[in-house]
């Protein structure tokens, strides 16, 4: 028996709104339909397995059918706490593994969920705008479940729940998310979300080598990674003691 079906999820989860897709292109995708639909906050479509699962700036990712958690949630927080939406996914998931009783479980920024600095969950909002108005956020949220990544190129960098915990039903996992995320997302705004997302972070004060990507250029930084401030952005105090501001970017430990 398969842990995620239609008959399962729609007797766990009630009145919800969801949907549930053996196959679709992206989660992401179809919450923008359901969003422009006026679907309500909390809305979760669920997929077994993505044909383009998206990574930010247009990256892959990975997730063989029947091996990850992959959904998307529908928010429509207020234009000044469109920000605070990946630290809420990025928390969500990071509590919800706690209380599965998983060590060494991290935050690296911007919103990676690490166990033990290999990657185990990866968060895409998405705001989605009509005009200057804002129409509301998906919540992308892709968890390895067990992936198998041993003759992968992200053997050294990705790790599954199932490395680290023999076995996972990907209906509960998701109902503990849901629980997270419904009181984060009705949090959106306030100080608490920094607060509780800043005191996850894995790489304050760790020398890091980072990419920042602005609309036209990708520099490389050196430094140590001094601070993520409330908007979100890392800054890096470099060699020659200089602080940068980095917005959008990938961290390495340097
Ligand atoms: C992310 O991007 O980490 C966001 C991933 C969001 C996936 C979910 S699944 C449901 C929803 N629908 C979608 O289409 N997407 C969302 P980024 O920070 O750009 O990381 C992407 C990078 O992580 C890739 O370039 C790889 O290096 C690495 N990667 C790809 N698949 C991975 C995996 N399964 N586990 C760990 N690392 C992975």
């Amino acid at each position: 028996m398969t842990d995620l079906s239609t008959e399962r999820l729609a007797s766990a989860l009630g009145t919800r709104r969801h949907e549930f897709y053996a196959e679709i292109t992206s989660t992401n995708d179809r919450a923008q339909v359901l969003l422009n639909e006026n679907a309500p906050n909390g809305t979760v479509i669920i997929a077994d397995s993505q044909t383009r699962g998206r990574g930010r700036l247009g990256r892959v990712w990975l997730s063989p059918a029947g091996s990850s958690l992959m959904l998307s949630y529908l928010l429509r927080p207020p234009v000044t706490s469109i920000g605070h939406v990946g630290m809420i996914g990025a928390l969500a998931v990071a509590e919800t593994l706690d209380a599965m009783g998983i060590k060494e479980v991290g935050i690296k920024w911007p919103n990676d969920v690490q166990i033990g600095k290999r990657k185990v969950c990866g968060v895409l909002p998405e705001v989605v705008w009509q005009g200057d108005q804002l129409i509301g956020v998906i919540l992308g949220i892709g968890i390895n479940v067990r992936v198998d990544f041993t003759t992968s190129a992200l053997a050294e960098t990705a790790i599954s729940l199932s490395n680290v915990i023999p076995q996972v039903d990907r209906l509960d996992l998701l109902l503990q998310l849901l629980h997270k995320l419904d009181i984060w997302s009705t949090a959106a705004g306030s100080t608490d979300v920094f607060a509780a997302w800043h005191s996850r972070l894995n790489m304050l004060n760790a020398p890091v080598n980072v990419v920042s990507i602005t609309a036209n250029t990708q520099e490389i930084l050196s430094g140590v990674a001094q601070e993520v401030t409330p908007e979100g952005a890392l800054m890096i105090r470099t060699l020659d003691g200089g602080v940068h501001r980095v917005i959008a970017g990938d961290i390495a430990l340097g």
